[in-house]
């Protein structure tokens, strides 16, 4: 078979495992705005899973938790925690997907998949990425229902939808992994290899070191710049870098933070400050010398102050970003939350201010 080009059209969901989906659905809805939209376990004939589908703009992520001692995905969950298995992209063939992704060197984990119930089929198959993540190739192009089959939509009794004011996350901004120490580099070749990626943007150990600490990070991109994977690895430094302590408590690669994008930051931000979500600090000087370095920008800087929103310039525009702590008890996954004003950098002018709060977490941690 001739390999034809993968068209990826976007990313279709996250799949994350986690111990207790039931109790991840309500942090997600109640504490970052999403929607509980659809449901498989028990109850619709899945008896090894129970899954919540949650939707928020064009975000799904898709949350489950093992029913069963026997369940193959018990064991990532003592490897890793809570965590991100399978970052999914939209594709018009799966199987064409499929097939050329492992000519092109790919390991494959699912082949492809013919799922059908009333609402019609749907196909997915699933290659390896970093650590125990991977890549879920999906085409929903003939599929009516809310999400796949063995999915309902909601049970009122178990989620109502929210009548509360929303957070308003629309998209997926970009996704970042962790890897080891000199792999990067495989990494960022694996993509441009097997999905055609291009490089982006690097990183090096001068633009991303403090005191104590360095990484080094490249931004892989599809063809059509719609999605973007950063790839951090940690650089030589005095003390253990957040990498680092990453990679010990997630016992290996993986997702490390999921960027949402919003068009007005500082509501998204207050309605998830008002939901206890805890967002990670600078010091108050680092306001003082923002109109310095970003010139003139819409939103007032008091506000910013006040919820700790960053600002950075770059040759289109500026962007604002803000970091959650992890949202879980190991020091793992977190979220950004990024509103672009033109600007298509990642916010290279912050990483100073950034890497030194993560690092004040760290040394609470023990683990600098
Ligand atoms: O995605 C990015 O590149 C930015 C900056 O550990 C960043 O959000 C990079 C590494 C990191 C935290 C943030
Ligand atoms: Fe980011």
């Amino acid at each position: 078979m001739p390999l034809s080009d993968i068209v990826l059209k976007r990313i279709d969901h996250v799949r994350m495992v986690v111990g207790n989906a039931r109790q991840s659905a309500y942090f997600y809805r109640n504490a970052f705005g999403f929607d509980v939209v659809a449901y498989a376990g028990l109850e619709t004939g899945v008896r090894d899973q129970a899954s919540y589908v949650l939707r928020q703009g064009e975000i799904t992520f898709v949350l489950s938790s093992p029913l069963r001692a026997d369940y193959p995905e018990n064991a990532r969950l003592v490897a890793h925690g809570d965590g991100v298995e399978s970052i999914a992209l939209e594709v018009d063939d799966v199987s064409a997907a499929y097939e050329t992704a492992l000519a092109r060197g790919a390991k494959g984990l699912t082949p492809p998949t013919l799922l059908e119930d009333r609402n019609g089929l749907y196909e997915f198959a699933r290659i390896r990425t970093y650590g125990d993540t991977s890549h879920t190739f999906v085409d929903r192009g003939r599929y009516r229902g809310v999400f796949a089959p063995g999915f309902e939509p909601l049970d009122p009794d178990r989620y109502s939808p929210r009548t509360f004011h929303p957070v308003g996350l629309e998209a997926i901004d970009h996704i970042v992994a962790n890897v080891e120490e000199g792999k990067m580099g495989e990494w960022v070749d694996f993509y441009a290899r097997v999905l055609g990626f291009n490089l982006l943007v690097s990183f090096d150990d001068k633009d991303i070191r403090t005191e104590y600490s360095a990484l080094m990070s490249k931004v892989v991109s599809d063809g059509q710049g719609r999605i973007k994977f950063p790839i951090n690895e940690p650089a030589r430094g005095r003390r253990r870098s957040q990498i680092e302590e990453y990679l010990m408590f997630h016992n290996g690669p993986g997702v490390q933070h999921i960027a949402l994008a919003t068009e007005d930051i500082v509501s998204s931000v207050r309605a998830m400050a008002a939901n206890d979500v805890s967002f990670l600090k600078v010091p108050s000087t680092y306001y003082e010398t923002l109109p310095d370095r970003v010139g003139p920008i819409d939103e007032d800087l008091q506000v910013l102050a006040e919820l700790g929103i960053l600002v950075d310039r770059d040759d289109e525009g500026y962007l604002l970003q803000i970091f959650t702590k992890p949202v879980e008890d190991r020091p793992t996954l977190f979220f950004e939350i990024i509103q672009r004003h033109g600007a298509r950098s990642f916010g290279k002018g912050n990483f100073q201010a950034l890497f030194e709060a993560i690092e004040r977490d760290q040394a609470r941690r023990g683990t600098l």
